[in-house]
């Protein structure tokens, strides 16, 4: 492990989407900004800003608490489109320090440095200060880093000194031992409330406890993969690698469920339009132009139909996407109720260059079941179990409850 030094850097926003609203408007700024449902209404905190967290609202919380514990709060709405934009000019700004980067959610990657530290002295906290500078720098905006050996302790590293923190984790084997020993369980990656109190049940609270204990013992209380795994992690071990977005950028889309199927052709147009500025945001955000240009309409009975458009050049503007967009609409003549509209390009290419991105690709995954419920819930749903157990638990449940 100290051979490797530390090539694995977590980055973490800080509160981000109160973040997100406090930079965008000034008058924000060291004010208690709680963003999700408003405070009169059921639903959930999505964040909180730090001077909001002092009064204990945090993430999760019905609203209606959170008013009651900050009842002078400034309850803002979910602006998903904005803070999905800044996460795309976070990611662009990871990219430029390395090619693997693995994004988490919206305001959360890991990075895999490896390959890039003769550029930093060969120290991996130079590149972190250099990330966190540029991030503030062209932003505006602050962000937590963890450096470490390995995946799981950078994670644990970037929380700790939260917010606009810079946290090393030594890479010496038996210092992080050390480090881990009097730290609660519930720091162990993907130990949630339930393995918790499992352990706790036997008396276990530390995870210097997990470390002592044999694992047989542990195999008789969580299964042999499962207690393996929080074995291994309990002595900071973790050899999973960065698995870095295979294509990162080669396609940027968005789209849109109506509540109830929509009939009214303007309405549909209209999203329509609003879909295209966001995605054509997105595209100059991060330097690039496309080649092709797609619409989805999805009708009341879930059939599906997809059109695609290659302009002769590369493109970037509205007015070239909105005229695509519009146009192959209006070319479809839609007569029933619209369900779900979309929009998005790909083939992309270098704002400047001009040269082929790639082959070919696939711009709406066939992931029905979870886009067409995209809403704000299942959002913050997802969010909200991602940070929880980390970025697999929604694709493998192998080994969790
Ligand atoms: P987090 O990184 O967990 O939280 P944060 O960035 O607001 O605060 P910090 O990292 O400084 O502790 O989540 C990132 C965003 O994800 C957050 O700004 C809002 C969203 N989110 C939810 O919508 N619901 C949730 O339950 C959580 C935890 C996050
Ligand atoms: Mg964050």
């Amino acid at each position: 492990m100290s051979e490797l030094g530390c090539p694995i850097l977590h980055l973490d926003m800080d509160a981000f989407y109160a973040a997100v609203e406090q930079r965008d408007n000034p008058a924000l700024r060291g004010q208690p900004v709680i963003v999700g449902a408003p405070p009169n209404q059921r639903g959930v905190v999505c964040t909180a800003s730090y001077e909001a967290r002092r009064f204990g609202v945090h993430s999760a919380m019905p609203s209606r608490t959170a008013y009651k514990k900050c009842p002078h709060g400034i309850f803002l709405p979910v602006r998903m489109d904005r803070y999905q934009e800044v996460s795309d000019q976070i990611m662009a700004i990871l990219h430029e320090f390395t090619p693997i980067v693995e994004p988490v959610s919206v305001d959360e990657a890991f990075l895999d440095v490896r390959g890039v530290l003769h550029a930093w002295d060969g120290d991996a906290v130079n590149l972190a200060r250099a990330l966190r500078q540029r991030i503030r720098g062209r932003l505006d905006l602050t962000a937590s880093v963890g450096v470490a050996p390995n995946k799981f302790l950078a994670k644990l590293a970037s929380d700790l000194e939260k917010p606009d923190g810079l946290t090393v984790i030594p890479s010496d084997a038996a210092a992080i031992v050390a480090f881990l020993e009097p730290l609660p369980v519930r720091k162990i990656w993907g130990v949630g409330e339930v393995t918790a109190e499992r352990l706790a049940g036997v008396g276990i609270r530390t995870i210097g406890q997990i470390q002592r204990q044999r694992l047989p013992e542990l195999t008789k209380l969580l299964g042999e993969a499962f207690a393996r795994h929080i074995w291994e992690l309990a002595h900071g071990r973790d050899d999973r690698t960065v698995i870095a977005d295979p294509v990162p950028e080669k396609s940027i889309s968005n789209e849109e469920t109506f509540i109830e199927d929509c009939a009214d052709l303007r309405v549909v147009r209209q999203t329509l339009v609003e879909l295209t500025e966001n995605v054509g945001r997105r595209l100059r955000n991060v330097g690039r132009r496309a080649r092709t240009a797609q619409i989805k309409v999805r009708f009341g009975d879930f059939k599906t139909i997809t059109r695609q458009q290659s302009f002769a050049g590369a493109v970037s503007s509205d007015r070239d996407l909105l005229a695509a967009a519009l146009g192959l609409l209006d070319h479809e003549r839609i007569s029933r109720p619209v369900r779900l509209i979309g929009f998005g390009v790909s083939s992309l290419v270098d704002e400047e260059g001009g040269g082929e991105a790639g082959g070919q690709l696939l711009l709406f995954p066939d992931e029905p079941s979870v886009v067409q419920q995209r809403d704000a819930a299942l959002d913050s749903a997802v969010d909200r179990l991602r940070h929880k157990y980390g970025p697999d638990i929604l694709k493998r449940g192998d080994w969790r409850r």
